[in-house]
């Protein structure tokens, strides 16, 4: 498990070469891969200023949320003043200039659920997603962000779970198993529910940053370098807190009747948010509240097949974390 979590900060010169042979294998992304990221929202900017002097693109989801792993692709959000601009439209427009200007396997996919540019820079080698004013999602990154960087087991957790679940093939939410965002949720959730809590409840403390997008207020505490020993009382590992994780969601969560909430550090009831019956699509076999978008479940997505399949692996996961003895490989084998 540590060698997926080895930080690229070391001087000395053994040591660095030491590193880089655990890097190849780590999770956590390199500083060049950082930089290069920067040099293509730098890129981007320019074009897009050109044709839209008073756009911004911001990036969001895990190359800003802090829950990145290596060689992950860049979420960016191009917010235009207007709300009422036609996205189809602008997309198109914007597939023109970056397809005029080399930039590579560029796609405009305007009728997805949302609808984005994709692209690759050949410079960088990076693929890149920019999707039109899904600001609530780059408010979401912050609050993820802002999450990690009051225990580092948050973010160690998450990576692991993150790794955990791409492995296994439940990371995908057009087969009704859960996104990326969803599990890192899960994990704050899990680490708020600890005892001592490792984290905070950031929404029910004394909002100390505010921003309403879409008729929906933001509000939470942010100063958190003010938070930097609030679990210290809790001493767990990241080994011990990973067991607890799948042993929570295997046997101890309750599917019936609870909603995990982030947005109030606890658990709620299905019958508070009338998520009891299925409407539609929504089945709320697994219910993990938006934090923001409160009437969103992220487990929405679930249906009666994922939903074993899912619960089958926590079970998996929680016997291999009590019982085998080299847990790191087989937690990870390919499904
Ligand atoms: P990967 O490393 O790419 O797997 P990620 O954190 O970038 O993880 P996603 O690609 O699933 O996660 O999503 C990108 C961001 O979009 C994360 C979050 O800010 C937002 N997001 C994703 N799904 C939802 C959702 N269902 N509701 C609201 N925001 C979402
Ligand atoms: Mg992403």
């Amino acid at each position: 498990v540590d060698s997926l979590l080895v930080e690229d900060e070391s001087d000395d010169k053994n040591e660095a070469k030491q590193h880089k042979n655990h890097r190849e294998k780590s999770l956590i992304p390199a500083e060049e891969e950082k930089a290069k990221q920067q040099q293509l929202l730098t890129l981007l900017e320019k074009l897009i200023i050109k044709e839209w002097p008073t756009a911004r693109l911001y990036l969001y989801g895990s190359c800003a949320n802090s829950f990145g792993v290596s060689k992950s692709d860049v979420d960016l959000c191009l917010v235009m003043e207007d709300m009422d601009i036609n996205k189809a439209e602008v997309l198109l427009k914007l597939a023109d200039i970056l397809q005029s200007d080399n930039l590579q396997n560029v796609q405009a996919l305007t009728r997805a659920r949302v609808p984005i540019v994709k692209l690759m820079d050949p410079a960088t080698g990076i693929s890149c997603d920019i999707c039109i004013n899904n600001v609530l999602a780059v408010v979401n990154t912050r609050l993820l962000r802002d999450y990690a960087r009051i225990d580092m087991r948050l973010r160690h957790l998450a990576f692991i779970v993150k790794h955990w679940a791409k492995s296994r093939g439940v990371n995908e939410t057009y087969q009704g198993t859960l996104s990326s965002y969803a599990y890192v949720l899960m994990c704050i959730h899990f680490l708020q529910q600890r005892r001592p809590a490792i984290l905070p409840c950031l929404q029910g403390m004394e909002a100390t940053y505010s921003v309403t997008v879409d008729n929906i207020e933001c509000a939470y505490f942010d100063q958190v370098e003010k938070l930097r020993d609030f679990g210290s009382h809790n001493k767990e590992t990241v080994s011990q807190l990973v067991w607890g994780f799948f042993n929570y969601w295997a046997y101890r969560h309750d599917y019936t009747d609870s909603v995990i909430s982030v947005r109030t550090g606890s658990i709620i009831s299905k019958r508070e948010k009338d998520w009891t019956r299925r409407i539609g699509n929504d089945r709320h076999l697994i219910c993990i509240e938006d934090p923001f978008e409160t009437s969103h479940d992220l487990g929405r997505v679930v249906d009666k097949h994922s939903i074993r399949v899912l619960r089958e692996e926590f079970e998996r996961a929680a016997e291999i974390m009590q019982f085998d003895p080299n847990p790191c490989v087989t937690l990870f084998e390919p499904y």
